[in-house]
This record gives structure tokens, sequence and C-alpha cells, in this order.
């Protein structure tokens, strides 16, 4: 057994997103995002449904706040819904919208957690989609409208911020056709992307234009980093270095480093793929960050050659190495994640993993009424066992957060992937809390907790 501890300020959270929680789809004023109308077309969601209820967050959100309370939860992430604050996308702000957050964040703050709001989580107004969405360019003032509403409403009551939740859900939405709004063209993905740095960079400078307290803010990016599962082979190096490019590192670069490498220039260049850049706009995108939001679930192994790559797979699953959902055990992730931060981008600002999290499917609550999720305790076990020896070699995390507190809406997944500490029953919305959900209150309660050696 090994002794896992955390100090007494490290926080311990959950982290949710208002598509995938919320419901109430059109309560009180909100209008569509671009999940509600893709949700719409056939086919695109795995199991065929809609975000418009959910787990009903929009009415259930004493109780679950309660739920989280109950397990001792130190710090609630959440986003906004931006077609709920306006549902014209920008202009006339909707009152009731807003006194929704208003007594989300009341409730929150009267059992001491601590809000850590996001302002995109992927969810844009469908009637700002109509006008080109983020390929219009306008967008970088709507978006700087949007959040200068919600710095000047909250500013006094949410001490964590950021601006936009995993840039990469908008390249995958317009150049890959899986995500809302359901474009396919590389072009309008990287131009996407482009325009939701520039939202990014917006935000945090119209945020130091504001009264905000002691408030932080900064951005959220997953890190997957992609590793070769031959390192010797040339080939499957340069496929995972390729991957590393075009993922985390088109974010991390212009924030960090104010430019695309020029390993992503050549690709865009080479791809026809260049989005429209202007004078200025770096300056905007590169700009001092409170902190860094990780999203951190996994590794990717690249490999040339698809056959070995599935025999690897085999091997390993046999040998124990990956869980029940399919996907490889690799908790070490976030330790290399960290590591890289560090060492490409000289971060020295604190960094917060803003999300962990597993699926599991088909879960539900057996004959005694518990939901035995022994892989989500071994995972997240995992995971804090390298923040914890990250944190013993000095860096500086404050905090960590598992997606999610409940079963909810995932994506083009529907309900079928079921991330929640708690599970929940579409038909019923009843909760019940999973062992992970028991054993993560036990840790936040200790502050830490005994490592089997498995
Ligand atoms: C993400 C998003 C979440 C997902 C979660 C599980 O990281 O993809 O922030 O909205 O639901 O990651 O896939």
């Amino acid at each position: 057994m090994k002794q896992i501890r955390f100090k007494k300020d490290f926080l311990f959270g959950v982290a949710t997103s208002a598509a995938q929680i919320e419901g109430g789809a059109f309560a009180d004023g909100r209008s569509a995002s671009i999940w509600d109308a893709f949700a719409k077309k056939p086919g695109v969601i795995g199991d065929g449904t809609t975000p418009e209820v959910s787990c009903d967050f929009y009415h259930n959100y004493k109780e679950d706040i309660a739920l989280a309370k109950r397990l001792g939860i130190e710090s609630f992430r959440f986003s906004f819904s931006w077609s709920r604050i306006f549902p014209e996308g920008c202009g006339k702000v909707n009152e009731k919208g807003l006194d929704f957050y208003k007594r989300v964040v009341e409730e929150l703050l009267k059992n001491d957690m601590v809000p850590n709001a996001t302002l995109y989580h992927w969810d844009l107004p469908q009637v700002l989609e109509e006008k080109g969405g983020w390929l219009n360019r306008d967008i970088v003032k709507w978006y700087g409208e949007y959040a200068s509403v919600l710095f000047r409403e909250f500013g006094d009551r949410i001490p964590l911020w950021a601006t936009i939740n995993e840039p990469i859900a908008t390249y995958v939405g317009y150049a890959q056709g899986i995500f809302a709004p359901g474009h396919s063209s590389e072009l309008m993905g990287r131009q996407a992307n482009h325009h939701v740095l520039l939202a990014h960079g917006e935000g945090v400078r119209r945020f130091r234009e504001e009264n905000m307290k002691d408030g932080k803010i900064g951005i959220v990016v997953d890190v997957w980093k992609h590793h070769p599962l031959r390192p010797e082979n040339e080939a499957d190096c340069a496929l995972a270095e390729l991957e590393n490019e075009k993922t985390y590192r088109s974010y991390l670069h212009p924030v960090f480093k104010g430019g695309y490498t020029s390993a992503l220039l050549n690709y865009m260049e080479a791809n026809h793929c260049m989005p429209d850049m202007q004078e200025g706009d770096f300056e905007l995108i590169r700009q001092p960050l409170d902190f860094f939001g990780l999203n951190c679930y996994n590794r990717v192994v690249d490999c040339a050659d698809d056959t070995l790559l599935e025999a690897d797979r085999k091997k390993k699953r046999t040998g124990g190495n990956f869980q029940d959902n399919g996907a490889e055990f690799y908790p070490r992730a976030v330790y290399d994640a960290i590591h890289m931060l560090k060492e490409d981008y000289e971060l020295s600002i604190p960094i917060y993993v803003t999300e962990n999290g597993t699926p599991s499917y088909n879960e539900t609550p057996g004959a005694d009424g518990c939901v035995h999720d022994s892989n989500r305790i071994q995972y997240i076990r995992g995971f804090l066992y390298w923040i914890a020896k990250a944190l013993e070699e000095g860096n500086d995390i404050r905090g960590y957060y598992v997606w999610s507190l409940l079963d909810n809406w995932e994506w083009n997944s529907g309900f079928y992937s079921r991330y929640g500490l708690t599970h929940v029953d579409f038909e019923t919305q009843e909760r019940t809390v999973k062992d992970s959900g028991k054993l993560y209150s036990q840790v936040i309660k200790d502050k830490g907790f005994e490592l089997p050696e498995d």
C-alpha cells in the first residue's frame, strides 16, 4: 500500500457543462444551441437522443448541488449556456437566463463550493451559426459582449473563469462533421479554430477591463499526447508528431508562444487549409493568463501499420492494461502532460486538472441497488497517484475535477457513454451515487488514500 496525500488547500471538484446537464432547452426564453439543432439531424447522435432534457439540472440544480455537497465536493465546474443569456446570440440579454445562473451560483456559495465557470463549452447559439458561426470573424465581438455581461454580473462571486473549453471541439465540428454544427472541411476547421483563439484573447482582454476582484482567468485545453508505438520507427514517430501538432500544440503555441508552429503552418499550407489571419491576431491571443486548465483523459498510441497497432492492443488487453470500456489504462498521461507543459512551454502559472474521467456503457444499479464501477475507481486513483507525484516534484497544481458529477448527455454518443460519479436514470431522473462517487468522497475527506499495489 502506498500513501497518497494532498495538501489541505488542494481543491477537489467535479466538472459539468451546460449543454450536457441542464436540459430546459427552451425554458424561460432560451433559444437552441448548435447542439440542439445538430442532434435533430438523423443519424448523427449514436442513440438518436437530444440534449433537450438530459439531467434536467435546470430544474434539479438544488438537489444536484446538495448531492455534490453530501459527497464533500469542494469546487463545482459548470458552463454558461450562451443562448440562455443571449437568445438572439447578441444584443438583448435574457434576464431570466441570467437569473438561473444567479440561483446556481448562490446555491454553490451557500454550500461552500468554489464556482469554476466556463464561458464557452461548445454550445454556440444556433442563430449565430446561421450568421456563419465560428467562421464569421464578427464572432470575436459577439463573444466579447457575452463575456463582458457575465464578468459584470458574476465578477464578485466567481473566482475561477475559463474562456473556452477544449477549442478542438470547434475544429471537430467544422472539419470532421461529427460534432455540431456538422461541417466537413479542414479549411473551415482551421478558420473556426483561429476565431476561437481570438475569442479567447478577447475574453481575457475584457476580463482585465472589468473589476474582477480576485478572479482568475485561464483557458482549458485537452492534452491527449500521441506516442509512437515503435519509438525507433520513423513513420510512427512522424505520425505521432503530426498529430500532436494538429491537436494540443495548435492551441498551446498561439496562446503561450504567440503563433502557430512551423510544422503546423507547413501542414496547413500543403493541405490548403491556412486560415485567414490578420495583423495583431497573435497579440490578442497571447496574453498572460492566471492559470491553465488541463483536461486529461488518456494518451493515444500511433502506428503507421494498423495491423501492428491492433495486435499490440490485443496483447496489452490480455495483459490487463485495458479497462472494460476498451480504453488503455494509462494514468501517467497526466504526469506526461504536466511535464510537456513545463518543458515545451515553460509554464509557470498554476495548473488545475479541470477534467479527468472514464466512461462506461450500459451501466445500471445492480440487484443491491449499487453501481460497482471498480474500473472508474482504479482510473481515478491512478490519475491521482500521478498528480501527487507531479506535486511532489514541485509542480504547482491547485486542483482536480472529475468528469463528471452525473451521467449526462455525451455529445454524439448521447446517453450511451456514462461518465458520472452518480448514475442517472434518464426516465425517472433518479440519482444513484456509484462506488466511484463514494470513493471520491472518502478521498476528499481524507485528502488522500491508500493505493493498493496493483
Ligand atoms: C471533453 C468535454 C466534455 C466531455 C468529456 C467526456 O473533454 O470532451 O469537455 O464535455 O463530455 O470530456 O468525453
